[in-house]
């Protein structure tokens, strides 16, 4: 039994107070997953990103001043940096989520995600495995490597089909998807040839607080309350599966406490939504929150745009794997969490400034000031 988190996992990590090292935490999920560790565990956390447009301190902000918390930050493709981690932090285990996010970036800009994606994933697997062949044997045995990945590994699916399992083919169609099964394939050969211990996860689309406004959901909100048009790729009836962020920071720390080694778990939602059944309801709930804004209802600003080339038509999760073996279900219906996320993001409008000051965000979403 775990003696840390024993009501959620019951689970074999388990001592208390081991160190994590999480990359990619100054990102949407990777900052969740902090929160959930320094509030829900008694780990450390060793944060390593390197603060990309998508990154930001303004997300670090809620959590910086934890004494349990270090940021270090470094682009994981710098292999000497990486071993500099390694050697003065000396972590239990790696929850690796830095990474490129964004599938319409990956179609203007597939470089970076070659590069952060495969080559950092390589860099980081490289580090671990000399880091773990040269601990002793009761480091070796608990150290984890949790490599976090997207079910858009998995390619489209059509509309009647069955949702993806751990053992649907994988078949990605846009660049960033082909970069992440990639990374994928990487982390199962440095365990099949190398012996690392590692677990996968392959999760479906997130909402929540701090996603960065590139993607739809907060996207849409600043465009709505702006009384911009709000773009509809295509006729959308594209369909996604919808999971609360903080339930899946949960599904994460089980599958690395309790995931069996070599194993990869799917983690959904059990929420499709076609995209305009989804604007639809977010317009709704800004009906209600944002009654004066200069167009309401909100639903007419729906504007249907040129569609994404390649655009995967649907996407769903069998998670029956995790919920049998680990015993993990969202807990956050969506109706719930779509208000949650709207309230925040009224509430943090100065934050969503902050973060689309870049370079690159303001100008291609037209959100600058
Ligand atoms: P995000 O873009 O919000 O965050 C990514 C973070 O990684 C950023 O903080 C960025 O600075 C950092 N980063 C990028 N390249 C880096 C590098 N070379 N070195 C160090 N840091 C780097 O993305 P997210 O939505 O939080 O996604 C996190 C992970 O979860 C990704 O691996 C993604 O593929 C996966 N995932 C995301 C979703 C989703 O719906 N957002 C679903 C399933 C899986
Ligand atoms: O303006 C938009 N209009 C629109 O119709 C945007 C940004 C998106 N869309 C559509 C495209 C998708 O069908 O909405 C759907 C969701 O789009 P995104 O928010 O860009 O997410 P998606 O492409 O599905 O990928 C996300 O989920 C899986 C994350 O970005 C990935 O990192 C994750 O792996």
């Amino acid at each position: 039994m775990c003696i840390l988190c024993a009501q959620f996992c019951g689970g074999n990590f388990g001592e208390a107070g081991l160190k994590i090292l999480v990359t990619g935490g100054a990102g949407f999920i990777g900052s969740a997953l902090i929160r959930y560790l320094l509030e829900r565990t008694d780990h450390d956390v060793v944060n390593v990103d390197k603060l990309s447009y998508s990154g930001s301190r303004a997300t670090l902000s809620a959590i910086n001043n934890s004494p349990r918390h270090l940021f270090e930050q470094q682009d994981i493709c710098d292999g000497d940096a990486l071993e500099r981690i390694f050697a003065s932090q000396r972590p239990d285990a790696v929850m690796h989520l830095a990474a490129e996010s964004h599938v319409d970036r990956s179609i203007d800009r597939p470089a970076d995600f070659i590069q952060s994606n495969i080559v950092g994933t390589y860099q980081l697997l490289e580090t671990a495995l000399a880091y773990f062949r040269a601990s002793d044997e009761k480091a070796r045995k608990r150290f984890r490597f949790h490599h976090i990945s997207t079910d858009e590994v998995y390619g489209a699916l059509a509309p009647e089909g069955p949702a993806f399992t751990e053992t649907t083919a994988y078949a990605p169609n846009s660049p960033y998807a082909a970069s992440k099964a990639a990374s994928d394939h990487l982390v199962h050969a440095w365990h099949r040839t190398y012996g690392l211990p590692v677990v996968l996860s392959n999760c479906s689309n997130n909402y929540g607080p701090f996603q960065f406004p590139e993607k739809l959901i907060p996207l849409c909100i600043l465009k709505a309350i702006r009384g911009e048009p709000i773009p509809v790729y295509g006729r959308g009836e594209n369909v996604r599966d919808w999971l609360f962020v903080e339930d899946h920071a949960e599904a994460l720390y089980r599958v690395l406490s309790d995931g069996r080694i070599g194993e990869r778990y799917n983690v959904g939602g059990d929420c499709e939504l076609s995209n305009l059944e989804l604007v639809k309801k977010l317009c709704a709930v800004l009906d209600e929150q944002r009654p004066d804004d200069p167009v309401v209802p909100h639903s007419k600003l729906i504007t249907y745009v040129t569609d994404r080339p390649g655009h995967d038509f649907r996407y769903a999760i069998d998670a029956g794997k995790i919920q049998n073996e680990l015993g993990w279900r969202p807990t956050t219906d969506f109706e719930p969490g779509l208000h949650k996320t709207v309230s925040w993001y009224l509430d943090n409008l100065e934050w969503c400034r902050t973060v689309t000051q870049g370079e690159y965000a303001g100008e291609r979403l037209g959100l600058r000031d």
